[in-house]
């Protein structure tokens, strides 16, 4: 008898010890051991970013620039929007990262202009806004703590004067110079920014002829359409401006197909902006006789202006990410080797 009791009440008190421990621990006995480690979200800094598109080489590195800066493992919590070159998906994704009320908001402004009321609202909502890439051109310069990107305008210049030197080393002295032009995406600040400086350096140049210049929207295939246009309206082009490496390859393409030849030693001389490593291979082999860069790896200097803001310091208006200018004189086997882009 005693036995019998003993033995119900012992096996009564395992059941509730093992109740209590699934109690206490069950979730965790049961733990997905490949589950991410836990990071207290409520620490991680939540950074919505609305990237323009996916249009370019250039862009696809930008983009992972930016999701390698704004990772778990550095406090973050990366909500991440693709508009596919449209402004009203941007306008739709910051308005839900204002709605989820982020800690910060970064876009690329795919054109200058329309940003004023969304941008009026973030700053209502408290929400800091940083400009990546491309610049909004809007009265209230308050509406948005800085911009990390690329100095347009000197990108222009530099070709220009590239041009001026080249020309001068062929003995080029009052000759007439048969320009056309490729345009980025009407109204974005690298569009603006590039024809600006190029077209001042034109201007103290008589015998340079811009014959004619139209958008290409950053693209390769767009780039081959305009440029096998041109080639159809004109029958002397020397030189052709392309706004960046994916419009240059759609362009070479055309040139090609025509039966004329392109860049060291060619018909006709190519001038292109970005240097992604393809067009930098491209420049080795002679095929593109000057990239101007315009670096993409933008998420560095945005984690650190975060850093700056979080911590209350004061941050430029401007941030302008370090370029250069290559030509076939410069371009390495190890220079390419070593791009990350
Ligand atoms: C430049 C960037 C431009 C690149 C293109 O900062 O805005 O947009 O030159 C990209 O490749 O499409």
């Amino acid at each position: 008898m005693f036995r019998k009791r003993s033995y119900s009440l012992v096996m009564t008190g395992i059941l509730m010890g093992m109740i209590v421990l699934l109690m206490m621990f069950g979730s965790r006995l049961f733990l997905d051991i490949d589950e991410e480690p836990r990071v207290e979200e409520e620490k991680r800094i939540v950074v919505g970013v609305s990237q323009l598109g996916s249009e370019s080489g250039w862009r696809t590195a930008n983009t992972e620039s930016v999701q390698n800066a704004f990772t778990t493992q550095n406090g973050y919590f990366l909500i991440f929007n693709n508009a596919r070159q449209k402004q009203e998906n941007q306008l739709k994704a910051i308005r839900s990262f204002i709605s989820q009320r982020v800690d910060y908001i970064i876009f690329s402004p795919v054109v200058e202009t329309g940003w004023e009321t969304v941008l009026q609202e973030a700053k209502e909502a408290g929400i800091p806004v940083i400009l990546m890439d491309r610049n909004v051109d809007v009265d209230d310069q308050s509406l948005f703590a800085t911009c990390v990107g690329s100095d347009f305008v000197a990108e222009g210049e530099k070709a220009g004067r590239w041009l001026e030197k080249e020309l001068r080393k062929r003995g080029y002295a009052e000759e007439r110079v048969n320009i056309v032009m490729l345009m980025g995406t009407e109204g974005s600040s690298s569009q603006i920014g590039r024809t600006t400086g190029f077209t001042s350096v034109a201007s103290e140049h008589e015998s340079w002829h811009i014959l004619d210049k139209e958008c290409a929207d950053f693209t390769s295939i767009k780039g081959k359409e305009v440029m096998r246009d041109f080639l159809r309206k004109y029958q002397d082009i020397d030189v052709v401006v392309s706004q960046n490496d994916d419009m240059t390859f759609g362009a070479i393409e055309a040139i090609r197909e025509s039966g004329r030849t392109v860049g060291v030693g060619g018909d006709i001389v190519i001038l292109s902006f970005d240097a992604v490593r393809n067009a930098l291979e491209m420049v080795a082999s002679g095929d593109i006789n000057v990239d101007i860069e315009c670096n993409p790896n933008q998420g560095e200097y945005l984690l650190r202006v975060i850093d700056m803001l979080e911590a209350g310091e004061q941050v430029e208006r401007r941030y302008y990410v370090e370029e250069d200018i290559f030509t076939i004189e410069n371009v390495t086997q190890e220079l390419l080797q070593e791009r990350t882009y």
